[in-house]
């Protein structure tokens, strides 16, 4: 079967009188042990991000203000989703092309990561991308 390319994962959403409430924890709700926490602000509406997969490292991204359209392509099949919601996140595998876009201003997109930062992790060209998938 083939695996699915849009994994949401849905937080808790603890609201009250004085605002909401958000959480995860690693290797509970976000399925693996988080190595690297980055965050992505002060972006235009026309920025485009990403291009790129990892061999290794996957990440949950989350839009925990604003939103963006996240892009998904694993070789043979794409997919995308708009990310909205503080509490509604998305996995991005390894070995998955992915780009950001569609950005709004207040955007403030929170990265969970399972590897710490290694620029030899990425595969930046699409086309060894395709080489290396197929
Ligand atoms: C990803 C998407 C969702 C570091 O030095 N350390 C880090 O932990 C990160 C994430 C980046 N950098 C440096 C590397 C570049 O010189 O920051 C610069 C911007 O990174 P990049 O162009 O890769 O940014 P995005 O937004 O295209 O991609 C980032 C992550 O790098 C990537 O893993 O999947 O967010």
């Amino acid at each position: 079967m083939t695996p699915k390319l849009i994994n949401k994962i849905e937080l808790p959403l603890i609201g009250n009188e004085n605002g909401d409430l958000s959480f995860c924890e690693s290797g509970k709700s976000i399925p693996f042990e988080i190595k690297r926490v980055f965050y992505i602000s002060n972006v235009r509406k026309d920025d485009k991000r990403g291009f790129h997969a990892h061999h290794k490292t996957k990440q949950v991204l989350f839009c925990i203000q604003g939103s963006a359209l996240i892009k998904f392509d694993d070789g043979k099949n794409k997919d995308e989703i708009l990310l909205d919601k503080q509490n509604i996140g998305v996995l991005i595998d390894s070995k998955v092309w992915h780009s950001m876009e569609n950005f709004s201003e207040d955007l403030i997109m929170l990265v969970l990561a399972s590897e710490y930062y290694d620029e030899s992790d990425y595969i930046r060209n699409y086309q060894d991308f395709l080489d290396f998938v197929n």
